[in-house]
């Protein structure tokens, strides 16, 4: 290790040395990664951390997404995806067409469902509940991970009743987990640029907290690559690292890089792959405590994602099925869908062995 750390500055070898005797690093030291080191010292740094956890074994799960409806009265600035209601593009789906849709798929193959709503002036807790009791009366053993922060906090407005009461409902319901969307970054300032309608920081992070000790696990995401500077990036994993130590809630971090196209947020120029990997790692070396860095292939590619797995990665999301349009509306992955044989194929030809998980990492 040593001759691997001689033409390296003082400051990485306190941060290699830290790495390697377990030691957290600093916000000032994922800056100085950010700042002044190449991917290619963050990405040694990080692989040895991820293959210390899991070896070669990279995780994948079967699931598909219900996009309920794309009619969303935030209009955050860099989203693609939103329509007002009545708008070419707006569509919104009842129960019965999701059962028909569910129907449809192999769905004893899947066993997670990401239901995702936006915040429809009509479609809210009541609906939800009908939604999630006939899929589980139908699907007793799908994992339901459903909404962000932001729909917990809609229906809480909307129903009059505090966030405990919305998730101990959505509970009884059928939600087993939430989706980790809608932090963007965890920063007011910010947040007044992109998004100015949308969930405060802090009320992101409680959101979370108080699902953690109703015993609902929760993701976390990230969305980089716009306003924001290097150390915007660090204070946002800052708040994420400080919830976990509280409650160990999160089962993954999930770097979701700036997509430009089809929003009026006037940022045309996306971040580099080179950045869009070093990012991952500085995530892995800096969430110590989070035990999942997922490069979520409908957003990045999955030959982006496959290169994210040696830079700190451990988890490719899953088959997806075509169910999702977010990130195709953004310029990403145009019809994401990828066969369980394709992701392990993939997985094996880069060097990885492909191990299927269920929506709580417990392999299968
Ligand atoms: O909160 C929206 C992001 C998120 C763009 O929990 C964009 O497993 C980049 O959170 N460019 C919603 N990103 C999706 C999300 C998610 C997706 C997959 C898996 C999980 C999980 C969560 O998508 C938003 C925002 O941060 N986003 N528009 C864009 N133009």
């Amino acid at each position: 290790m040593k001759e691997l750390l001689q033409y390296r500055t003082e400051e990485e070898v306190k941060i290699a040395n830290a790495v390697f005797e377990n030691i957290r690093i600093s916000l000032e030291q994922a800056v100085y990664l950010y700042e002044h080191s190449d991917s290619i010292f963050c990405a040694w740094l990080a692989n040895n951390v991820k293959e210390g956890k899991f070896g070669k074994k990279v995780f994948y799960n079967k699931n598909i997404h219900i996009e309920v409806s794309n009619i969303c009265i935030n209009k955050c600035k860099f989203c693609s995806f939103y329509r007002k209601k009545g708008d070419e593009g707006a569509w919104e789906m009842d129960i019965c067409e999701i059962m028909d849709i569910l129907a449809e798929k192999n769905i004893d193959e899947i066993t997670e469902i990401h239901i995702t709503g936006g915040l429809h002036p009509e479609k809210k807790l009541s609906f939800y509940i009908e939604l999630f009791k006939e899929i589980k009366a139908k699907y007793p053993k799908i994992h339901l991970k459903a909404f962000t922060a932001v729909e917990i906090e809609y229906f809480a407005k909307s129903d009059k009743l505090s966030f405990e009461e919305i998730l101990k409902i959505l509970k009884t319901s059928g939600l087993n987990s939430l989706a980790g969307g809608g932090a963007e970054i965890l920063d007011d300032k910010i947040r007044e640029k992109l998004c100015p309608k949308k969930t405060k920081s802090q009320v992101w992070l409680d959101i979370h907290n108080i699902a953690h000790s109703l015993g609902i696990r929760t993701n976390s995401t990230m969305l980089y690559g716009h306003i924001e500077n290097y150390s915007d990036r660090v204070f946002h994993m800052q708040q994420l690292r400080e919830l976990q130590d509280k409650t160990g809630g999160f089962n993954c971090f999930i770097p979701l890089k700036y997509k430009s196209f089809g929003n009026s947020l006037e940022i045309t120029t996306e971040i580099s792959l080179s950045e869009e990997l070093k990012n991952y790692a500085i995530a892995r070396l800096f969430l110590d405590n989070i035990p999942h860095i997922k490069a979520y292939w409908p957003m990045c590619g999955k030959e982006t994602a496959i290169l994210a797995l040696s830079f700190g990665a451990d988890d490719f999301d899953g088959t997806i099925g075509n169910s999702t349009k977010i990130y195709s509306m953004a310029g990403s992955v145009s019809k994401p869908e990828l066969s369980e044989d394709q992701i392990k194929e993939l997985l094996s030809e880069a060097g990885f062995k492909a191990v299927e998980r269920n929506s709580d990492y417990e392999i299968l």
